[in-house]
């Protein structure tokens, strides 16, 4: 039995619907980040060894939506689909709750940090821009406010909350051929590449690999960075140089879905919360040498129904 056996795999399990997020008890979420902070090892990057007939099941940015991250746990850790071996998300899974999504963010935080506690073999969070926003502010920056709202603030589980955010890497590789970040990769890498570039987390590397967006996006530019956009060019030549055959990534709803940078870059968002966008995820293999998008399948998902939904939203408590 695991040691973890004891643990709410799901916060959502101790809840019936958003409504009651209210009430989820302080002595869970503390637990939940208690154990966070003992066992997960703070790093900056990841690796991925390869899993024989096994696949990752990739996902975006959910912003909130734990309903479809429950959705997307159920496929990889539940029946049914035993090739399905590990869960990935690239981050931003925080702020831009809904009215029918009330306290979203710390929801949705503490479902993915049990998950990962649970299944440390099988689930892999990276960090977003989100998750970073400590470093580089964010407009309506909310998880701490929601977790001020409900447990208040004495209680310091806003503040433990983006710390246990900064546990997360900042990329990842698959040995079958990936990279894995939620934006970019770090431009100065020199001879040793680009695992002791993310070693350093200034204020570049985090523009770079969690806020950048692609040249052809029509986001590029649009952000207030002082970098240049990502190029095909310098894709290509970064991959090669890494040994990778695709880049998956998230950020940017605008590019979701789209094949871009001769089949090597696929982005994924995977929210309601820009229902616009569509859900994206992509099942990555993990076994044999991926060389391009062609050895990737990229899928979208219908929105999971929200558990109690049929009544009606509280309202936002928290100003804003
Ligand atoms: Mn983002």
């Amino acid at each position: 039995m695991s040691a973890h056996a004891d643990l709410p795999r799901s916060v959502a399990q101790v809840l019936s619907s958003p409504q009651d997020v209210p009430s989820l008890p302080l002595e869970t979420v503390e637990e939940v980040l208690d154990r966070w902070e003992a066992q997960v090892p703070a790093r900056t990057t990841a690796t991925v060894r390869l899993r024989p007939g096994k696949r990752a099941l990739v996902f975006g940015d959910t912003h909130s939506d734990w309903p479809t991250v429950q959705m997307l746990a159920g496929r990889v850790l539940g029946p049914g689909r035993d090739d399905l071996d590990l869960l990935v998300g690239t981050g931003d899974y925080v702020d831009r709750a809904t009215p029918e999504l009330p306290f979203g963010s710390v929801v949705n935080a503490l479902l993915l940090l049990s998950l990962e506690l649970s299944e440390p073999e099988r689930v892999l969070l990276l960090r977003g821009n989100h998750e970073t926003q400590r470093t580089i502010p964010i407009l309506r920056a909310e998880v701490v406010d929601e977790a001020n709202e409900v447990w208040g603030a004495g209680t310091g589980v806003g503040r433990r909350l983006e710390r246990a955010f900064d546990r997360m890497p900042l990329a990842a590789e698959t040995e079958s051929g990936a990279y894995l970040a939620h934006a970019g990769f770090p431009r100065d890498r020199g001879k040793a590449g680009w695992k002791a570039a993310l070693a350093h987390e200034s204020v570049k590397v985090l523009e770079e690999v969690v806020w950048n967006d692609l040249e052809v996006s029509s986001f590029a530019g649009s952000r207030g960075l002082e970098i240049a956009p990502i190029t095909e060019g310098e894709t290509l030549e970064f991959l090669h140089e890494a040994g990778l055959g695709v880049f998956l990534r998230g950020h940017d709803p605008m590019e979701a879905g789209k094949s871009r940078y001769q089949d090597r870059v696929l982005t994924l968002h995977t929210s309601r919360v820009y229902d616009w966008a569509g859900l994206h995820v992509a099942e990555l293999p993990l076994d044999g040498k991926v060389r391009d998008l062609r050895d990737v399948r990229h899928l979208t998902l219908e929105a999971p129904p929200i558990p109690g939904s049929a009544r009606a939203p509280a309202p936002r408590r928290y100003p804003k």
